[in-house]
């Protein structure tokens, strides 16, 4: 099977990213059927583990949105299970240095290219029985540029061979600088700091990724020229419409 989202970026299309915290294969099914290009499973700050992350993919595969997974951190382990398990793209929290971007890449692609330990045990089931043959080229690898050591390397980053883009995390980026954690910042310096380092990825060709804090701040980051837009996590939805639902019916 091969990753649609590639095609999009190869035709400057947008990548909307729906973004799972919720333990749930059921929530994962009804978002992941919506339109979504993509869905995220999010192991670092979901409460989800391994265990939950694989009935996630199963539901996801059910779609047509290509499954992608946040890890935990920057741990080979950890990301060759969720490969095997059937992801089809890591965005890979803390990537700070050339070194950790390296063997981001590495652990996603086979010998000789890379470390990954085969045994694509759901990765078959998900990407067809040539999974092996096509799986270097088909998995998506994105860095998380969220500190202030990533800024400071981020030319070496994106250099890094093999790396398919860069994902911004805003709050952490934001934390980093001294300033309160927001997706979409007022902070000139946090906002110059933000483009700076989408100008210097595209300018790469890498694809450009960063996590808003709902539909208005995803719209301003897709005419900045973002790629791939996270308009905010399945909880913050939820709690929103509840939210506005309630206030609707007591305010009646
Ligand atoms: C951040 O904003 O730091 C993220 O990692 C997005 O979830
Ligand atoms: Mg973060």
């Amino acid at each position: 099977r091969s990753n649609r989202l590639r095609a999009l970026h190869a035709e400057r299309k947008l990548i909307l990213s729906a973004w799972l915290s919720i333990p749930s294969s059921y929530a994962a099914e009804v978002i992941a059927h919506l339109g979504f290009d993509a869905v995220t499973i999010d192991l670092q700050h979901g409460m989800i583990g391994f265990d939950a992350a694989v009935p996630m993919l199963q539901a996801i595969s059910t779609s047509n949105a290509i499954p992608l997974v946040r890890p935990s951190r920057n741990d080979p382990a950890e990301i060759m299970k969720l490969l095997d398990a059937g992801a089809y793209g890591v965005i890979c929290p803390m990537i700070s240095t050339r070194e950790d971007a390296e063997r981001l890449v590495s652990t996603c692609r086979y010998p000789p290219t890379g470390t990954r330990s085969f045994g694509p045990a759901r990765g078959l089931l998900y990407g067809g029985m040539d999974y092996l043959s096509g799986a270097d080229k088909e998995m998506l690898v994105l860095a998380m540029i969220e500190t202030e050591v990533a800024i400071a390397n981020l030319d070496a980053i994106v250099a890094t061979p093999g790396l398919d883009g860069i994902f911004i995390g805003p709050n952490d980026l934001a934390l980093a600088l001294g300033r309160s954690p927001k997706p979409e910042h007022d902070d000139p310096f946090v906002i110059e700091r933000v483009e700076h380092i989408r100008k210097t990825a595209a300018a790469k060709g890498l694809m450009t990724g960063i996590f808003c804090s709902g539909p208005a701040g995803a719209v301003q980051r897709v005419q900045q020229g973002f790629d791939l837009i996270t308009p905010g996590n399945d909880v913050m939805f939820l709690r929103n419409v509840l939210n506005s639902a309630m206030a609707e019916i007591r305010g009646a």
